[in-house]
């Protein structure tokens, strides 16, 4: 582990790491995280409730960035998919009429036949993440949050006479409608019916310090933390638990955070990610940009600390990452 950050003499560092993950923000702070410990001994529990099936392939695409980002292969333009795409399949599949709304690179598409012809045959979508993982040579331990199927549905729209409510699946709110769709509410569907993955509960027990990622608070981490058993585990971490804040000076880095939890009834600031998170972590790391909102969080019952949190490039995000492991 020569290339690791060493801490200070004397300083307390967490080794062995939990962490919660929805997508790219999450992917890009295990990448900090994998920079100042040791990738082996990080344990990253996956929201899956963005899964879903098109064309007949099962998609899961938090595990896939997660997986891509930290094998260095992830398209950074996108965020999401893998780097030096090609997009035949999708060119083709246009020609036929086919539906392109969501978009599968052709190297891409390799991840989804495998992951659909492994878990037909009966594997786990857990035995496939850890395949996938090996494959890509990642020494961090991927976990989906569970095995079971859990599907993440909004209620949208509903504004004015002609606009009818309707329930919509996750990816046609944030790809097909641009995450632009006035929400009303959200459900898990299957959550309580589900049980944590293999290794989950064992990750967030063991685990020195829990790191709960700059994922969304209601769609990526809400849905980890619905998982029966799984915000228990958390919160009997509670003084280990360090989240960090996804929405800075009131708005969300990426996606449609911000908007959702105003929509949801939630203050769309570092406060109201305090409060949802009040009884699960004891720390929030907010960005600068919200030092004057530190107070205010502590009020909420979180201790708070303040440091810079755009992950604008790998160094930042493990400085970030140094932040989380020494606090
Ligand atoms: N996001 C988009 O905005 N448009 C896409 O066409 C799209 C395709 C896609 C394919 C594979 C994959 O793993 C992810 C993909 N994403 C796409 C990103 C993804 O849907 C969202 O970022 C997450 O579900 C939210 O965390």
């Amino acid at each position: 582990m020569g290339g690791y950050w060493r801490p200070r003499a004397g300083a307390t560092v967490a080794g062995v790491l939990a962490a919660i993950a929805g997508g790219v923000g999450a992917a890009r702070m295990l990448r900090g995280l994998a920079a100042v410990v040791p990738p082996a001994e990080i344990t990253a529990i996956v929201n899956t409730a963005d899964d879903f099936r098109l064309h007949g392939l099962a998609i899961s695409p938090d595990l896939d960035t997660v997986t891509y980002t930290l094998a260095d292969a992830s398209n950074q333009a996108l965020g999401w998919g893998l780097d030096g795409e090609t997009w035949k399949v999708m060119e083709q599949l246009e020609r036929l009429g086919g539906e392109t709304w969501f978009r599968l690179g052709d190297r891409d598409l390799a991840t989804h036949l495998y992951r659909t012809q492994r878990l037909a045959s009966g594997a786990s979508l857990s035995d496939v993440a850890a395949e996938l993982a090996l494959a890509w040579g990642l020494q961090t331990r991927l976990l989906p949050m569970t095995d079971s199927p859990v599907e993440t549905r909004l209620v949208v729209g509903g504004q004015g006479e002609t606009d009818d409510e309707d329930e919509i699946g996750f990816q046609d709110y944030f790809v097909a409608r641009r995450h632009s769709v006035p929400v009303r509410s959200v459900r898990f569907a299957g959550v309580s019916d589900s049980v944590p993955g293999p290794d989950v509960l064992a990750a967030l027990a063991d685990a020195e310090r829990v790191v709960i990622c700059p994922s969304n608070p209601i769609v990526s981490v809400g849905p980890v933390l619905a998982v029966p058993g799984i915000r228990d585990a958390v919160a009997a971490r509670r003084p280990d638990v360090v989240a960090v804040s996804p929405i800075i000076a009131g708005a969300a880095i990426k996606g449609p955070a911000d908007r959702l939890m105003r929509e949801l009834g939630h203050e769309s600031t570092v406060v109201g990610v305090a409060r949802l998170y009040a009884d699960v972590a004891g720390t929030l790391v907010i960005d600068s940009a919200d030092a004057a909102l530190a107070p205010a969080v502590e009020d909420v019952g979180l201790r708070c600390l303040v440091a810079p949190t755009v992950m604008s490039s790998p160094d930042a995000a493990a400085a970030l990452a140094r932040v989380i492991v020494s606090c």
